[in-house]
């Protein structure tokens, strides 16, 4: 990359004395830029995917609306830094398109939770979009349909009627479950058409590793990633941090004895996540949080397989069945979650009650 050409388009401070790369996302490209002079801050630079994200301009236009409004809140929020023309992004001469913002010092980022930072992550990504429940004019959708469970069960259908490399017969147990199941998971969509649950806007990507936290002080500081910051139900943000935090071993574990799901993490993180939205999600909202946890692992199971099923390379694959483990992985997850579904209800009732004294749950369940 001519990383000179890149950095002299932004208008930022200070003498650059070194580029390299940072942490370990998968999607974009990430670089730590180090200036000289002290009062100078550093930067983070990144190329943005631009085949996951195809309209880069919407993406900015979203993650400035977004970073402008918590700032407006009065609170810590990343800070990107304009062109020359005054944009927040840079195409360059080989169409790679880059954007820069303020490294935040002293901040580093887990890969793990316990319980205090799982409550921590609840409490935050709650507050987050409690944040952004205010913004006047939705934001546009970055990957459309993305937490769309109808769409993503479609997907899987039309992966099947194609079966491009026959390998629909040899998975089908577990397209039994995703049919079995799939009206009781799809029901997200269809509430939403009859009104009862509205739009958010939600963070879609709630893994631990996307919070940043003080390195001297391990106190949280700010939500990062805001790439799929974006119209969604609720869900999106409770479920996809649960499935990732709360799983006993990886997404991608073979062994599906080692996986389980840990009721310690989904407390810890249901006690902070009730406590920032209890104003004001519904009761249907407060309700149905448990059967988000039971979405997530579903939708990603339904995902992996799709991608097995075509043999595509959406998820990057070590050995050809390996998108089929991570499906395997993931279904056996939303098993074990399911099993605590009672124990999930009582816990959510319990937290909703102690942090609001007004009667709880509707009688929407029955209809459900
Ligand atoms: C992708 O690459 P990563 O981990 O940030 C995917 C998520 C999936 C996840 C599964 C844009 O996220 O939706 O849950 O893989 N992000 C996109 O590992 O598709
Ligand atoms: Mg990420």
């Amino acid at each position: 990359m001519n990383q000179k050409e890149i950095l002299h388009a932004f208008c930022i401070e200070g003498t650059v004395s070194e580029v390299k790369p940072l942490g370990n996302g998968l999607i974009n490209d990430t670089f730590l830029v180090t200036t000289t002079e002290p009062a100078a801050p550093d930067y983070v630079l990144q190329r943005i995917n631009t085949s996951i994200f195809t309209d880069v301009e919407m993406l900015q236009r979203n993650i400035e609306r977004v970073t402008e409004h918590i700032r407006g809140c009065g609170e810590a929020t990343l800070r990107f830094i304009p062109t020359r023309q005054g944009r927040t992004y840079h195409r360059d001469a080989e169409g790679n398109v880059w954007r820069i913002s303020e490294y935040i010092p002293h901040s580093t980022t887990l890969n793990e939770v316990n319980n205090v930072t799982a409550y921590e992550a609840g409490h935050a990504f709650g507050h987050f979009e409690q944040m952004l429940s205010d913004l006047t004019e939705p934001l546009g959708y970055t990957i459309p349909n993305f937490h769309n469970m109808e769409y993503r069960m479609e997907q899987l259908r039309q992966a099947v009627r194609e079966d491009p490399l026959q390998r629909a017969q040899g998975v089908s147990d577990m397209l039994d479950i995703f049919e079995r199941d799939a009206e009781r998971m799809c029901q997200g969509e269809r509430l939403h058409r009859e009104g009862r649950l509205p739009l958010r806007t939600c963070h879609c990507d709630t893994k631990v590793n996307n919070m940043l936290f003080d390195d001297r002080t391990g106190d949280f500081l700010m939500v990062i990633d805001l790439d799929t910051v974006m119209p969604s139900l609720f869900f999106s943000d409770y479920g996809d941090f649960l499935r990732t935090a709360a799983s006993t071993t990886r997404e991608d574990d073979p062994q599906l004895d080692n996986v389980h799901f840990r009721l310690d993490i989904f407390k810890a993180f249901t006690r902070g996540y009730i406590e920032s939205v209890r104003t004001f999600f519904t009761p249907l909202e407060i309700e149905l949080l448990p059967w988000a946890a039971e979405l997530f692992p579903f939708m990603q199971s339904v995902r992996f397989l799709w991608a097995y099923i075509l043999g595509n390379d959406y998820w990057k694959c070590d050995y050809p069945e390996h998108n089929l483990d991570r499906a395997r992985n993931q279904l056996r997850l939303y098993e074990e979650v399911c099993r605590h579904e009672q124990e999930m209800a009582l816990f959510c009732q319990q937290c909703y009650s102690a942090s609001n004294q007004s009667p709880v749950f509707t009688n929407e369940k029955q209809e459900l």
